[in-house]
């Protein structure tokens, strides 16, 4: 009997492979550049790559997708060496995920739509302290540290980040959930005017807004991370701003961004991905060498940045829990 294979809406994003890397040409990617008479700033962003950048002579407008400069943090020294270089920004930022602008990695322009001052983070559910967070709260409140995690997307391309944010584990000793509270809720910004999505027309019955989640342990977790900066600056729009999920042993799309509401509960929230399509986005989503994704093998992963064509990207060995197996391993025994 013949198995005849229907491509399904949600199996876009891995098939949408041709029509992305046609799109990221270098030459083309840097001509672009240098139309906007930024050619000289972006080879010198390319070349030197990480943090901690002058970017005094980069035009304000690409700056400002970049974001802006953040002082108040310290360098957490147990992860200053993720075991690989630091992506480039310049690639780190222009090859991104937000199904809220649009269906493919080059959304980075349309995401500067988002608003994000003023912003409320708003904690609640099973908790003894509810909060609403502001901006200030987010980068002053908790003591800022830069992170830098390895990276890993179920679509098996990875990268290198220098996060700047706080543990988990702060907020929820602000907040103090209760003991009945199981799992927790991440909802994302959603507002149709703003968050088109993708522009499929199969598009219209996504389960808005983006919803991730965790159990409580996960939470807890030493690793979980909310980021508010990277490469030294506030977080760019197209990474989620002004605060994100950061969850570097699983996939990246447990990684929620721009958090509106956060929220304690009792049962297994439906998640996004996992409410899309179960058999291949499961909710604990950890990153497993030997559990290949239904559409392909998970054993390897390319390294963002590369070379020219993302299908040609760096290969190297995809690790168990990204290589975090030390911090989470016993989560799962
Ligand atoms: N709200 C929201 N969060 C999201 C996504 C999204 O589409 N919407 N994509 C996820 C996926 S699949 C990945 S790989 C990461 C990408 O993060 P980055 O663009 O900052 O690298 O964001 C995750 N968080
Ligand atoms: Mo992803």
């Amino acid at each position: 009997m013949a198995f005849i294979h229907i491509p399904k809406p949600w199996q876009l994003p891995e098939s949408r492979a041709t029509p992305e890397a046609a799109f990221w040409n270098r030459r083309k990617f840097i001509k672009t550049l240098v139309g906007a008479g930024i050619g000289a700033s972006a080879t010198t962003l390319t070349a030197c790559g990480s943090k901690g950048k002058d970017q005094s002579d980069i035009d304000p407008a690409l700056k400002k997708t970049l974001g802006r400069s953040l002082k108040n943090f310290s360098k957490n020294p147990d992860f200053q060496d993720a075991g690989r270089p630091i992506t480039e920004q310049i690639h780190a930022s222009r090859y991104n995920n937000f199904y809220e602008f649009g269906g493919t990695k080059n959304i980075w322009q349309a995401a500067q739509k988002l608003p994000t001052d003023p912003w409320t983070l708003e904690v609640g559910g099973l908790v003894k302290n509810p909060r609403k967070y502001d901006l200030d709260d987010l980068t002053r409140h908790f003591p800022l540290e830069e992170r830098v995690y390895r990276f890993r997307c179920v679509e098996a391309w990875a990268m290198v980040v220098p996060w700047l944010g706080f543990p988990m584990a702060s907020l929820m000793a602000d907040v103090e959930p209760t003991s009945a509270a199981k799992f927790v809720r991440f909802t994302t910004f959603h507002d149709p005017k703003i968050t088109p999505g993708p522009a499929w027309e199969f598009a219209l019955n996504l389960p808005w807004p983006y919803v991730e989640g965790l159990t409580i342990e996960e939470m807890a977790n030493d690793l979980a991370f909310f980021a508010v900066g990277l490469y030294g600056r506030t977080l760019p729009k197209q990474h989620g701003a002004p605060v994100r999920m950061v969850v570097p042993w699983k996939y990246g799309f447990k990684g929620g961004k721009s958090i509106v509401k956060i929220e304690f509960v009792a049962e297994q929230p439906a998640t996004y991905w996992n409410v899309i399509s179960p058999n291949e986005y499961k909710f604990e989503a950890n990153v497993e060498p030997d559990v290949p994704h239904p559409r392909w093998s998970q054993s390897t992963e390319r390294i963002v940045g590369t070379g020219t064509n993302p299908f040609n990207w760096e290969r190297q060995d995809t690790l168990i829990y990204n290589g975090y197996g030390d911090y989470v391993a016993d989560l799962y025994t």
